[in-house]
Order: structure tokens, then C-alpha cells, then sequence
């Protein structure tokens, strides 16, 4: 590990400014058997390990080597004196006092617990570490904690040097990152309104300051990334103006010296069915609203055939009756700029652009296209077009035939007996084949825009290669609403299966090497979703299969499909209310949430006729055609089910075997299920492999309000999300476990000679843990367990000595001048 990997820690290191040390090439740590034994010699006594008695400054410059190399260089030599004492001062290393750390507190109960948030909180300090992990309660007001000067602050410090912050655990989540050359991840959860994209954002921020990027329009192009997929992902909901309707993994990454060099974002389940209908109080994607302020203003609403008097009917809602309301909105109009800056600065052309709110202008005219009874002599059912300029103007935006558009939305093709025969849709038909049209547009485009991100920042090929990435995971939090349905199930099983990774990571795993290892460690009991997972995820039984099931009859309707769930599924977790017909039941982690099944089957099924796709492959417009031409990105629910599943599984596999499993869907018979399967294996084995960081947002009130600590509203999040459990782990726990070979490869340097080799066993370990003056550690069969706040102190010591070593070095080369 004395390699290549370390100069950034000397490249961070607030002493490179003083020594001038050049950044290109940076000062290297020489493998020390390369070194003569006078310089090891020399650079053993620079590093006396006895932190009480170090050799003085001037001791060390009268050794021989020093003065033969630079004995007249006095400034040199007064350099390095500093650069000495400095180090001295930083390595007496406090054992630390985690005050702001839940798992120190004394009494660890739920009361002390919610009051210790509850004064942090009154203080501004919104951000408690539990161990290794943060609680961050939302402040739902801007506070004056997040500047640039703050973020120095959080650069490369000791935790206990500043009080807890999001920017320290990106500083984490980085320095593992160079440390231990490995991929990381962040996971942030909470429920809906916590504040989980606002902490992405922060940490997206501060990565791109520790990762320095080289040139400034990478970094600004980075910074723009989440406002431009959440101007399209993001909606108003009851509980959140700007509620996550989909969820994101943004990887960031960085060459392995850590300097950032790409972006790639990937996005599960938009909830697509809000383009077409918004319950009682919700609003529309906010782009809708954007792009009609936007084009208002620049005097193009005609040009993109909007009308501008009656809103059109998917952005009709209790909150807008005329297009004025929104039209006008100042914060709409500033938002438009915004995002169009967006586009620009990642670097969309004005031709994609232009297309881009082409698509968005033909969805809210596919919106307004109504259908009319034709009634016949012979058939009653057929449908008519009762509008037909919104039909023009959906098919001049799409670039497509406008009697085509109208026979593909008022009939279908049947093929029997290889005869292809026409039948016309109904009303009620020709409805649902318009919203299926509309949703798979703006999901398609949504897709379309991700890629094109993708493509714009993906780094370039010799400096992404074995290079690392930091992914930040933001999905849509814990939802439950007086009317629940399809969307809130598949929301709230992926936060089933969050709290499930969390709980595997944090409990499970660490007690099953405790077991293992033979070491003595309480048992901490939590609370285990996994039965929950299973009735939902098992197959045939579990619920997610049995919908899936249903889908395949044609006959088959809600009804149905609740009763099939109430015969199949033997679960304490399940309830169906009596006489309520279409409702049920469960009791997930995070508290009871009734759902009401009405168009869970149109909506699984998320059908988009073959008319509607040829059609749209026939437009002469560039976008359109690459939106039906590429995989189909169909997110129905078996998409949950795969990811779900693979999720799961995987973490199954990787305790079991210590190996992350293998894909084993071949890429030759690729479904849309397959294609999904083999992107989210792909993400979740990224995420497996990387180590975690946990984020956990706390919403301290139902009403969005500063300075209101609703006690009770606290402590059932704490509840649900085993924060006790967690602190009563960290304290008695041991969070970290290493190999006993990797450890003393690790941190050989704080006890023993750079160019020593002493033999992997306990003994070694238990030297070198001694000689840094820790206890509470535990040796076990094959590996040293370790305390959280043990990583960090070993970390800071081999740090210091690895910066010593290097600018020893840099000073002997001749860098210093
Ligand atoms: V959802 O599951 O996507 O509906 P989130 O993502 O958990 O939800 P979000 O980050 O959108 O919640 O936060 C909700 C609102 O809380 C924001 O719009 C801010 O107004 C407010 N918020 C959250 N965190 C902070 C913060 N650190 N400082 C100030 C904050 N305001
Ligand atoms: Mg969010």
C-alpha cells in the first residue's frame, strides 16, 4: 500500500502551500526498500512512534544525513522544523469525546435520546452523529451552516473538530474513497419531506470541492445535474413542494489520485401517472409549470401551439384554473431560466432543447384530445375525436400524421389467423390509450435526458479507468396519504428494502461475525423486516407476484386482484378491512399505510399499444423517434420486483459468500425484465462492493415549520428506523472489521520501521493497537475488531506518519525550494 495511491494525502495537506511543494508531479512515497538504510535510518528517527518523546528538531538536524544533504539550506532547515512541531501538535492525539455523538451519551433511552435532538435542534445544530452514521433533523429554513468557509472547515479535519455536519460525511466518503482505493456509497433515507435531496445536493456540493475538479465547467456542469433531473422527477406533493417522484443514484467519479472527472446518474420508477392525474392538492411535474411561465415570457407559448387561457387539462388541479396562475408566476419564470441554463451548461444544443419542450408542449396537447361516442346503426362502441386542433397540434409538435395519430388513438389492430383486423376503441379505450401515450412520452424523455447527461459527463476514457466513484442514493421517502395507491406501494416497498440494507449492514452482518470470529459481543436485538420484504417480494406467493399474476388475465379486475391477495397472502403484516371493497391493509415498517387497489392492474400492466409506437417512430423529428427506438424503459412493477429481488439476494449472497454474486442473465435474450435486471445488478452491485455511509433525515414536525420540535413526531421516526438500536450497536459494537493482514499492511508504520516486515499474526495487530494507545478493541479468528472512532484515530496516525514520509522525502529531493 506504499505506493502511488497516497499523494493526495499530502496533496491535501495544508502544508503543501507553505513548502510549495509543486502539485505536478506531486511528491510520491518511494517504496522503502528502495531507500538507502541511512535515509531509512534517518526517516525512523523523524517518526519515533512514542508520542510522549519525540526527537527534538534540532537532534534531527544534526543527524549526519540531513547535514550532508542540505546542511547550509537554513531555511530549508527551518521548514522542516516547523513542519515538525506542527505535526507534533496534531499527533497528540486526544482520545476524542464525542459530545454530539448519540452513542456516547450515558443514559442511551428514548427520552434522552429525543431531548439530546431536541436542544441541538433549538441551538441550530441540526446534524447529531449516532457513531459512524448522521442524523440530520430538517430545519425547514435556510441555516447559516453550509458556506464556502464552512466547507474548508470540513476538509480533511478530525471529526471531533468541528461539530457534526453533511459536509463531514462527504469528507468521509472521499477520504475512504483515496485511502482505501475503494468505492463508496451514501445512502440517505427518511420519509417524504425529511430533507434527503436537500442532503444530496450538500453532498454533491462538497464532493466537488474535495474532488478539485481540474477545469471549473466540469465542476459547475456536476453541480447542475440534480436541478435539471428534479425540475422533470420532482413534484408538489401534500407533504413536499419538491417531492422526489423517482429515485437517484448519482455516482460521482473521480481518477484514483481523486480528482472528479464524470458524473453518471441512473433513475428508477418515475411515477409517470402524475403527468396524466394528480390527487387532490398535488400538482404536475414541475417542468410543466417552468416551461409555460418560460414560453410566456419569451413570447412562444403559440409557437409551442399552448393555449393560453384554459390551462390544459393535465394542468388543471385545485391549484390552477386559468393558465394565468402559473403563467405569470414569477418563481416559475426564474426557474425556466434556470433549467434552460441547465441544459446549457451540461451541454444540450438549442436543437435538443428546442425539441425537448416540443415533447412537453404535445404531451399537454395529447392531454387535451377528447373522445365522443359514435353512435351507429351497428356499433355503439366506436369513438370520435371531438377536438380535433388538439389533435393538429399534437401532431404538428410530434412531427407525425394527424389522421394517423387519430386512427391510432380511436382504434387497434388485431391479428387472428394472420388476418390483421381494425377495431375501434371506445371511448373509455381511446382514453386510456391517450394518458398511456402521454406517460410513456415523459417517461421516455425523462430516460432520454438522464442518458444524455450520462453522455455529456461521462469522463474521459483514460482517466476513467480504474478510476473510483462516490454514489449518492436519494430516492422518494415513506409516503402515506389518506388515498394510497399503486405509486405509494411501490414508494414505500423501496423504502421497505432501504430500511432492510440499512438494518443488514448495521446489525445483521456485524453479529454474524461476531459469531464467526468467536467474538463476545452482546446481541443487540432490532427490529428485522425481512418477513415483510418476503411477503412482498416471494415468489409465487408474495404480493408483488401475485399482482403480476392477476395482470396476465384479461378478465381479471381489482377486485379480483385484492381478493387473490387476501386467499394467498398468510401474513400477520396484511389486513383487509371489512366491507371496503377495494382496500387494504399493511403494516409496514415505518407504520400502517391502507391502500386502495383501484387501477393497480392498468397501472402494472403500463401497456403502450404497438399503433402509438409505430406511429411515433414514423415522426420526422430526431428526439421522437430516439425516444421508441431505444429498450424499452418500461417501470412497471416487475421492474420493482427484479430490483427489489436482486437487492435482497444479493445481499444474501455477498454474507454468505464474501463474494458479490455474479449476473446470470445472459445479455443474448434480452426482455425488458433482463435489461432491467442486468442495470439494477449492476447499481446494486456497485453499491454492495462500496462501502456504505448512512444518512438517516428526521422531519421534525407534519406542518413544514421552523423551529417546531414535535416530540412525538421524532421519536416514531426513531423508532422505526432503530436509531436506539443503532447507538446501543455502535457503543457496545464493533463497526469495523479487518483482516489481520490487511490491517498491519495498513498501519505497520505507527508501531513498527518503514522498512520492517513483521509477520501477519494477532500478535502484530495487538502491537501496533498498543503502541496507539486504544482499547476496547477485540482480536478475533481471522480479523481485529474494531470501534468506529478507532478507524479514525489508526487513520490520523498513519496519516501523519505517511505525510512526514512524504514530505522527508519531498524536502531530501529537492522539491522544497
Ligand atoms: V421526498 O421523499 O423526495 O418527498 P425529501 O427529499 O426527503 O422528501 P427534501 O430534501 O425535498 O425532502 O426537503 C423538503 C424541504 O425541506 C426542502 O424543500 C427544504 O425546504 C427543507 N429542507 C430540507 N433540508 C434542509 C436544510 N438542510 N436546510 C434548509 C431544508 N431547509
Ligand atoms: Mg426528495
Amino acid at each position: 500500500e506504499l505506493g502511488d495511491g497516497d499523494p493526495p494525502l499530502a496533496d491535501l495537506h495544508p502544508m503543501r502551500a507553505l513548502f510549495k511543494i509543486p502539485r505536478n508531479p506531486p511528491p510520491t512515497l518511494q517504496q522503502p526498500e528502495l531507500w538507502s538504510s541511512e535515509f531509512n535510518d534517518f526517516i525512523n528517527k523523524c517518526l519515533t512512534k512514542d508520542y510522549e518523546k519525540r526527537p527534538t528538531v534540532s537532534s534531527l538536524l544534526q543527524h549526519d544525513f540531513i547535514k550532508q544533504i542540505e546542511g547550509k539550506e537554513n531555511v530549508l532547515q527551518r521548514q522542516l522544523m516547523e513542519f515538525i512541531d506542527v505535526h507534533q501538535q496534531m499527533g497528540a492525539v486526544s482520545l476524542y469525546l464525542y459530545v454530539d455523538d448519540l452513542a456516547t451519551l450515558e443514559v442511551l433511552d428514548e427520552n434522552t435520546v429525543t431531548e439530546q435532538l431536541q436542544k441541538s435542534y433549538a441551538k441550530d445544530q441540526i446534524y447529531t452523529y449516532v457513531g459512524d452514521i448522521l442524523i440530520a433533523v430538517n430545519p425547514f429554513r435556510n441555516v447559516d451552516i453550509y458556506s464556502s468557509q464552512h466547507s474548508k472547515l470540513y476538509i480533511g479535519a478530525k471529526r471531533t473538530a468541528n461539530p457534526p455536519h453533511i459536509f463531514a460525511v462527504a469528507d468521509i466518503g472521499y477520504q475512504s474513497m483515496v485511502t482505501y482505493n475503494s468505492d463508496q456509497c451514501i445512502v440517505i433515507s427518511g420519509e417524504s419531506g425529511a430533507g434527503k435531496t436537500q442532503s444530496a445536493h450538500l453532498l454533491v456540493q462538497q464532493l466537488t470541492v474535495l474532488g478539485k475538479a481540474n477545469n471549473r465547467t466540469l465542476q459547475e456542469k456536476i453541480l447542475q445535474v440534480n436541478n435539471l433531473v428534479e425540475a422533470f422527477g420532482n413534484a408538489g406533493t401534500i407533504i413536499n413542494d419538491n417531492s422526489s417522484r423517482f429515485g437517484k443514484y448519482l455516482e460521482m467519479k473521480f481518477t484514483c489520485g481523486g480528482t472528479v472527472v464524470g458524473a453518471q446518474i441512473s433513475e428508477y420508477l418515475l411515477e409517470k401517472s402524475r403527468v396524466v392525474h394528480q390527487a387532490v392538492g398535488e400538482k404536475n411535474f414541475h417542468i410543466f409549470y417552468y416551461i409555460y411561465a418560460g414560453l410566456a415570457e419569451k413570447k412562444k407559448l403559440a409557437h409551442y401551439k399552448l393555449p393560453e387561457y384554459r390551462p390544459p387539462r393535465y394542468l388543471q388541479n385545485d391549484h390552477f384554473r386559468i393558465v394565468q396562475d402559473f403563467m405569470n408566476n414569477s418563481f416559475y419564470k426564474s426557474q425556466f431560466e434556470l433549467i434552460e441554463q441547465c441544459f446549457k451548461v451540461i451541454g444540450f444544443t438549442l436543437e435538443e432543447l428546442g425539441s425537448v419542450y416540443s415533447v412537453l408542449a404535445a404531451i399537454l396537447n395529447v392531454g387535451n384530445i377528447e373522445f365522443s361516442a359514435v353512435v351507429s346503426e351497428h356499433m355503439i362502441d366506436k369513438s370520435n375525436i371531438s377536438n380535433p386542433v388538439a389533435l393538429e397540434n399534437c401532431a404538428s409538435l410530434l412531427c407525425i400524421q394527424a389522421d394517423e395519430l387519430q386512427e391510432a388513438l380511436t382504434s387497434h389492430c388485431v391479428v387472428t389467423r394472420g388476418e390483421t383486423i381494425i377495431r375501434p376503441n371506445t371511448v373509455e379505450k381511446a382514453t386510456d390509450v391517450r394518458d398511456a401515450m402521454a406517460k410513456a412520452l415523459y417517461g421516455r424523455l425523462f430516460s432520454w435526458i438522464v442518458n444524455r447527461i450520462n453522455t455529456l459527463l461521462k469522463p474521459d476514457k483514460h482517466l476513467s479507468d480504474d478510476g473510483l466513484n462516490i454514489g449518492i442514493l436519494d430516492i422518494f421517502g415513506f409516503e402515506n396519504f389518506k388515498k394510497n395507491s399503486f405509486e405509494q406501494l411501490c414508494i414505500n416497498i423501496a423504502n421497505e428494502q432501504i430500511q432492510f440494507y440499512f438494518n443488514q449492514h448495521v446489525f445483521a452482518w456485524e453479529q454474524n461475525e461476531y459469531l464467526y470470529e468467536g467474538v463476545d459481543a452482546r446481541v443487540i436485538e432490532y427490529e428485522d423486516n425481512r418477513p415483510l420484504l418476503d411477503m412482498f417480494l416471494q415468489k409465487p406467493m408474495g404480493l408483488l407476484s401475485l399482482l403480476d399474476e392477476e395482470s396476465r388475465f384479461p378478465q381479471a379486475t381489482d377486485q379480483t386482484l385484492v381478493e387473490k391477495f387476501e386467499d394467498n397472502l398468510k401474513s400477520k403484516y396484511f389486513w383487509r378491512p371489512k366491507r371496503v371493497d377495494l382496500t387494504f391493509g399493511i403494516y409496514h415498517y415505518a407504520g400502517k399505510v391502507l391502500y386502495n387497489a383501484s387501477g393497480f392492474l392498468a397501472k402494472n400492466r403500463d401497456t403502450l399499444p404497438a399503433d402509438i409506437v409505430l406511429l411515433l417512430r414514423s415522426s420526422e423529428n430526431n428526439l421522437i423517434r430516439q425516444l421508441v427506438t431505444h429498450p424499452l424503459t418500461k417501470t412497471g412493477i416487475a421492474i420493482v420486483v427484479i430490483f427489489l429481488l436482486s437487492f435482497s439476494s444479493l445481499h444474501t449472497d455477498h454474507r454468505d459468500t464474501g463474494h458479490h454474486p455474479r449476473e446470470t442473465t445472459s445479455m443474448k435474450t434480452q426482455t425488458v425484465a433482463s435489461y432491467f435486471r442486468y442495470s439494477l445488478m449492476d447499481l446494486l452491485s456497485k453499491m454492495v462492493v462500496g462501502q456504505p455511509h448512512f444518512v438517516r433525515c428526521i422531519k421534525p414536525n407534519n406542518d413544514r415549520q421552523a423551529n417546531k420540535f414535535d416530540k412525538e413526531k421524532v421519536l416514531v421516526q426513531l423508532r422505526y428506523t432503530g436509531i436506539l438500536e443503532t447507538a446501543r450497536i455502535r457503543r457496545q459494537g464493533y463497526s469495523h472489521r479487518i483482516l489481520f493482514a490487511n490491517f498491519i499492511k495498513r498501519y505497520y508504520l505507527i508501531c513498527y520501521k518503514t522498512n520492517d516486515d513483521p509477520p501477519v499474526s494477532p500478535e502484530t495487530c495487538a502491537a501496533i493497537l498498543e503502541k496507539a494507545h486504544l482499547d476496547n478493541w477485540v482480536l478475533g479468528k481471522t480479523k481485529v475488531f474494531l470501534k468506529y472512532y478507532h478507524v479514525e484515530q489508526l487513520n490520523l496516525m498513519r496519516k501523519e506518519t505517511v505525510d512526514r514520509i512524504i514530505l522527508i522525502q519531498a524536502y531530501v529531493r529537492g522539491w522544497l525550494g
